[in-house]
Order: structure tokens, then C-alpha cells, then sequence
């Protein structure tokens, strides 16, 4: 008993020995992170569907995000590149979807090389489809459980950076966007829509930050300027050493945490860096009220920007109610 509770532990350990595995079994505190053969997770949930390897499981456990390659179908990926050309140069017009441009280059004529992101693909049925893929949900359960609800949709085409710097993305955690929780089941699937690399601004992660708190966000103070509605955590140069690169090849797809503290660099390459990536929200999650919290400079901005756009809301959480789409399982509370 005691030689098969030395072997478990040893395979904890993942590559130690029995004279470590005795220590652990004598340190309470070694014991409770290294000892206990059913750790129990936080981070994610048990699920019939689950596509995750256990080490999968305890990576994302340890860092927040998890890296899947090859996953999103590159027919798939070439659909929403075409559709989002087709958008872009003005062929195919979404009403409601929200065409964004870069701050760099947002004067000039508009073709999709000046325009960044598109948001609320949910207005679109051939772009929220990557929302629906299968794989991708199966992914999602083993975060957040069974009731998924797609709350935010991106399309990001990060264009070839001008010199001034804007096509970065401060660092940040998404949380700071969303009147829900609990963060926990929370997740975002982000996929390569090509090859991202450091030289085309692939994404930046901080491993473990998505243990920490949600930390307070604003504007950054960038000469070039910033572009709307990109928020940094304030200090994030405190963080920045300890940062890993995501490169990906396209089909890749990385799920992450919504309290990492991500971002991503300039785009100096001469192409455009484009991902498609969505939110997800367990059905059984609740709005709050982000009055009095670190949220209410952006609950406050969006609200603004609502508005503008003629749509009636006085209240943060109206802006995703409208949003958020079951697309498996039972609608619980979002
Ligand atoms: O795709 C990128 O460059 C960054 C996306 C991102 O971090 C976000 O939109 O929250």
C-alpha cells in the first residue's frame, strides 16, 4: 500500500525519485501539490466530451492556456478569409456587424487593408459557424462544462504595422470586458488563421497570470496612439520579461483563460496577421454589476459607443445580453 502510494507519487513528480517521493509523503505542503493522486482542478471540469489529454488538462491547470494544433480545418479557415475579403472591400454587407479600422490608417480609403477586426460574427452565419465547430466545443466543455453560450466573436486582421506601433495589442485580460462570472468558466478559443510568428505579432501570454486577480486596465500612453477600445493593465512592464510567444501555424488554435494576461506584438511583416477567435461563457454564469469596480471605465466607454451607434442601452450588461448565443446545451442563465 505504502510502496503503491510512493509510485503515484513519484509519477506526480514526473521524473522523480523515491527518496523525493518520501519527502513529499513527510511535507504536508509538498504533500498537498505534489502528493494527492485525485488533485482536484479548478481550472477545468470533467466532461464526457472532453478532447483533453490529462497532461493537456494540468498544462492549462499550471498556465491558462493550452495550445491545440492543427484543429480548425484549413476549407474552413479559407471560407472565413474570403468572406471576411468580401466584407472588407464593401461586397457583402452584415447589418449590425461592426467593422473596425486601424487608428494608423482608419483615414484612408477604405479597402480590408485598413480594416482590423470585425466583432459580433454572430450576426453573420458563415463566420459564427467557426463558433459552432464541433472540435472547438468538445475543447470548450472540458473548461467551462456542458451549457456554452458564445459571448464574444472576433475576426482580427492585424495589418502590416505603419512605424507608428499601433498594430500592438497592450497587454491585458479579458475579463476586464465581460459583467459575468464566474472567470472560471470563462474561456477563448483563438485560431491561426495562417502562420503567426513574432514577426507578424503573434500572440503574447504571461504563464499563471490567470491565478492572479483582475488587475486595473486604461488606455496606454503610446506616442503612435492606441486603437479603440484596446485597454492595458497599468504596470504591465513588471510582467513583460516573463512572457511567452504563441507562434501557430494556421488550423492551430489556443484556449486561454480570461484573467491571462495576454496581448501581441506589431505586425512587421509585410502581410496581414489574421485569427478568428470567440468567448465562451458557461450558460449558468451571472451578470454583475461592475459599479464601484476597476470595470466601470470600460463599462462606461461601451455604453458610449452604444449609443453613438443609435442602440438604446444605459445599463454594461445590455451590451452582451444582446450577444451572447447558446450553441450547446441548455440557456441557464446568460
Ligand atoms: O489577435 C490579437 O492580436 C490580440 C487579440 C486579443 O488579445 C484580444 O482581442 O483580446
Amino acid at each position: 500500500m505504502a510502496a503503491n502510494r510512493l509510485r503515484t507519487i513519484v509519477g506526480h513528480l514526473k521524473g522523480g525519485n523515491m527518496a523525493t517521493a518520501i519527502k513529499v509523503l513527510e511535507d504536508p505542503a509538498l504533500f498537498q501539490t505534489y502528493g494527492n493522486p485525485e488533485p482536484s482542478f479548478r481550472f477545468t471540469v470533467d466532461s464526457a466530451d472532453s478532447l483533453l489529454t490529462t497532461e493537456e488538462r494540468h498544462f492549462y491547470e499550471e498556465n491558462g492556456y493550452i495550445v491545440i494544433r492543427n484543429l480548425v480545418d484549413h476549407q474552413d479557415i479559407d471560407k472565413y478569409a474570403k468572406r471576411f475579403e468580401d466584407i472588407a472591400h464593401r461586397r457583402v454587407k452584415v447589418p449590425g456587424l461592426v467593422v473596425m479600422k486601424d487608428v494608423a490608417v482608419k483615414d484612408k480609403e477604405s479597402s480590408q487593408f485598413v480594416v482590423n477586426k470585425l466583432q459580433d460574427l454572430f450576426l453573420d452565419d458563415e463566420l459564427f459557424a467557426y463558433c459552432r465547430t464541433p472540435k472547438i466545443l468538445d475543447f470548450v466543455s472540458s473548461f467551462i462544462g456542458p451549457n456554452i453560450m458564445a459571448v464574444h466573436t472576433m475576426l482580427i486582421n492585424k495589418p502590416p504595422d505603419s512605424g507608428s506601433m499601433t498594430s500592438r495589442h497592450p497587454l491585458h485580460q479579458d475579463l476586464h470586458y465581460f459583467p459575468f462570472r464566474p472567470a472560471d468558466r470563462i474561456v477563448c478559443s483563438w485560431t491561426a488563421m495562417e502562420r503567426v510568428t513574432r514577426e507578424n505579432g503573434c500572440l503574447v501570454a504571461i504563464p499563471g497570470s490567470h491565478r492572479g486577480a483582475l488587475l486595473e486596465h486604461d488606455y496606454p500612453d503610446w506616442e503612435g496612439g492606441v486603437n479603440k477600445g484596446y485597454h492595458g493593465i497599468k504596470g504591465a512592464s513588471d510582467v513583460l520579461d516573463r512572457r511567452v510567444f504563441l507562434e501557430m501555424e494556421k488550423g492551430d488554435t489556443v484556449f486561454f483563460h480570461p484573467i491571462l494576461i495576454h496581448g501581441s506584438g506589431a505586425n512587421r511583416s509585410q502581410g496581414f496577421r489574421k485569427a478568428i477567435s470567440c468567448h465562451y461563457a458557461a450558460s449558468e454564469c451571472e451578470y454583475i454589476d461592475v459599479t464601484g469596480t476597476s470595470q466601470e471605465n470600460i463599462a462606461q466607454e461601451v455604453i458610449e459607443i452604444a449609443q453613438r451607434r443609435g442602440i438604446p442601452i444605459t445599463d454594461f450588461r445590455d451590451a452582451w445580453r444582446f450577444r451572447a448565443q447558446i450553441v450547446r446545451g441548455d440557456k441557464v442563465n446568460l
